[in-house]
């Protein structure tokens, strides 16, 4: 396979309804795409992170950066590229997990495409369907929330997950496990709101029989994470902290979580993401998919993620109705719960090149084989 050609497209989606959590509130999905054309077939990737670094410490400004004057050099320099073989090549290039993801994925996604191969079948997949959790945002209001909750769980959503943080915590979740019952499947993620100061108050989540608590420390805070577990009842996930296979068996062994959150992006693409799902099914750790709000094709290749054995617990991965009102790809939607898992060869999304039209906001040529930069 020759790459001929990679494109990056900034995109802006407006989302259904802001979505806010303890790093901030977003009003939009403003990232970019990565196109990759080769001599077989064509890639798409989204990057993961935000225009600023707020969830995580990488942004859309550097990533860019990052591929345009090192990852893309590298990786088109090789002599048969493949997804494999791009890991390696980008290794001198320290950290960068997201936009090392973004080149990786493209390429993934050309290859499978090129063998007419879906993603899912490629990674291991055991499942057609993939049961579909939803993450509410911190609101103004508890009435408000139940208000959105119930909306949610009507359209069939299996899991509820609940952004908190300080002032925003005990009295959201006893109320909507006081109106939705005992057997909702709920769970909080207070990215990395809290310090080990707050594990007192924390232990007051005890309580109402949540599934985990995600990331309630900082990314950095191993230690943190291991006394606090060890103060808890209600199992911890790590998200943040987790960014390779290597950091989830530090994590796993030292008692620091009890559940991982797989985000792709986050930790370098679904190669890596697959060996943390590997670690963590021979630790007997139950994992699920995390989301970054993506488009549809983000979402597409998670789903093939979340098809794998190990990803045992509903997935952040919801409709593209939850999201936006126009996705790029055709919608995905619920059936009785699930969102299916795409049978076609890649990622087996199209993008929609009209809605791509309404949505991107420029493109800038990071690679065309044969013309020097
Ligand atoms: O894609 O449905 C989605 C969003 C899921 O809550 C979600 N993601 O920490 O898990 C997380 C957040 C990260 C994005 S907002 C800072
Ligand atoms: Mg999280």
């Amino acid at each position: 396979m020759k790459i001929e050609l990679i494109d990056l497209i900034e995109i802006r989606l407006p989302l259904v309804r802001p979505f806010r959590t303890s790093c901030g509130t977003d009003t939009e999905r403003h990232t970019f795409l990565l196109h990759v054309v080769t001599d077989a077939a064509e890639g798409w990737a989204e990057f993961g992170g935000d225009p600023g670094p707020v969830y995580s410490s990488e942004f859309a400004a550097n990533a860019e950066r990052v591929l345009r004057d090192h990852l893309v050099p590298r990786v088109t320099a090789l002599h048969r590229p493949s997804a494999a073989r791009i890991a390696a090549a980008m290794s001198p290039i320290k950290g960068h997990r997201m936009a090392k993801a973004l080149l990786e994925t493209a390429v993934l996604d050309a290859e499978c495409r090129a063998h007419a191969m879906p993603l899912a079948t490629y990674l291991g997949a055991v499942r057609d369907r993939v049961p579909a959790g939803v993450s509410v945002g911190i609101m103004d209001t508890i009435a408000e929330l139940l208000e959105s909750v119930s909306a949610y769980l009507e359209q069939g959503y299996v899991r509820i997950k609940l952004k908190i943080e300080p002032g925003w915590d005990i009295e959201p979740v006893r109320a909507v496990r006081r109106e939705f019952g005992d057997e909702l499947a709920l769970q909080v993620d207070a990215n990395a709101a809290y310090s080990l100061a707050d594990a007192e108050h924390l232990r007051r989540l005890d309580e109402f029989g949540l599934v985990q608590i995600e990331q309630p420390l900082d990314e950095d805070d191993l230690r943190g994470h291991i006394e606090l577990s060890k103060l808890l009842r209600t199992p911890i996930c790590l998200d943040e902290s987790i960014r390779s296979a290597r950091e989830a068996a530090a994590a796993i062994g030292l008692g620091a979580c009890r559940i991982i959150n797989i985000k792709p992006s986050r930790v370098g693409g679904y190669l890596e993401a697959r060996r943390i799902h590997d670690v963590c099914a021979a630790h007997g750790i139950p994992v699920w998919c995390g989301g970054m709000l993506e488009t549809g094709i983000g979402r597409a290749q998670n789903l093939a993620l979340a098809a794998l054995p190990g990803f045992v617990l509903p997935s952040d991965i919801s409709a593209s109705s939850r999201y936006y009102t126009e996705d790029l790809t055709d919608a995905f939607q619920l059936d009785n719960g699930c969102l299916p898992v795409p049978d076609q060869p890649g990622s087996g999304v199209t993008v929609l090149p009209a809605a791509l039209g309404r949505y991107a906001v420029s493109t800038r040529k990071l690679y065309e084989r044969g013309s020097a930069r």
